[in-house]
């Protein structure tokens, strides 16, 4: 069964607005970085983006006052370069956007999609039983480098893949060779950049993490547990090493990094602009 364009957008809508809610709801995150999610939502919703603020004004399906408001701020935000809309009016907007879209209506599986859930469903519970990682993108040509340790001074035997994305959540060892709790993890890479590009990093850990670009430490979230944390960069042509060090107290584990490049939708970095390096601190 096909999915209608519909659906489609209705999913695509929710997706954006959960990420822009994530942001919005830590106090720590500047609003700006939802920025982009916003307007991607009003994007998918109005069916145009090119103007937001003209096309809001012409939008029939707000009270006159309210759209009139929302475009006014998104003017004003053009005028000074993402910096001037609030905490208050973006997380006004995703209220607004989630009320008038309704949850797509979730029809029953069938045939190739129910044969596909039952599959995935059966290699999930042969790595829960077989006591390995949870959610991993492990992958033998990745272009992060993954290291972990037994304890969190990365010291001491490791465990090395490589993984198509820094986007890790275990519920069990990260590692058949690694204990399930007070571990450490070292994810490296190296970003190419063929122009001078602003990137917007955003990285979210459980316990803690800290992020380096070219062995500055950009973020410092090490003793923060599930909050997302934020850095911007200007960042010159040329090849930049990005490392993150990253451990577990108990419990699950996570670590997640995406980024808005050049004030983009945030998501994971795109594989064609990292390379692999088999040293964690050299390109
Ligand atoms: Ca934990």
């Amino acid at each position: 069964m096909m999915t209608s364009p519909d659906e489609l957008s209705k999913d695509s809508v929710e997706d954006v607005l959960a990420a822009a809610e994530a942001i919005l709801h830590d106090p720590v995150a500047a609003p700006r970085f939802a920025v982009p999610c916003v307007r991607q939502a009003w994007a998918i919703k109005l069916e145009d983006a090119a103007d937001l603020p003209e096309a809001l004004r012409e939008y029939d399906g707000l009270p006159k006052a309210q759209r009139v408001r929302f475009a006014d701020s998104w003017q004003r935000d053009e005028q000074e370069d993402g910096e001037a809309i609030t905490r208050g009016e973006l997380l006004e907007q995703v209220r607004v956007l989630r009320r008038t879209t309704a949850p797509p209506n979730r029809r029953m599986l069938y045939g190739a999609w129910a044969l596909m859930a039952v599959a995935l469903l059966g290699i999930l519970m042969l790595r829960m039983y077989s006591g390995s990682v949870g959610i991993t993108q492990e992958s033998s040509v990745g272009p992060w480098r993954v290291e972990i340790f037994a304890i969190k001074e990365f010291r001491g035997p490791s465990a090395v893949f490589r993984a198509g994305d820094a986007d890790f959540k275990w519920k069990g060892p990260p590692h058949e060779t690694m204990p399930k709790d007070k571990f450490a993890t070292r994810l490296s890479t190296c970003l190419e950049l063929d122009a001078p590009t602003r990137i917007d990093f955003v990285m979210v850990a459980n316990d803690g993490a800290r992020l380096f670009i070219d062995g500055e430490k950009a973020i410092n979230a090490w003793s923060v547990s599930g909050k997302s944390r934020t850095v911007t960069r200007e960042l010159a042509a040329g090849t930049h090493l990005i490392m993150i060090e990253h451990h577990d107290k108990r419990g699950t584990a996570s670590i997640n990094l995406t980024a808005s490049i050049d004030k983009g939708l945030p998501g994971p970095i795109p594989p064609a602009l990292l390379r692999y390096s088999d040293d964690p601190e050299k390109c």
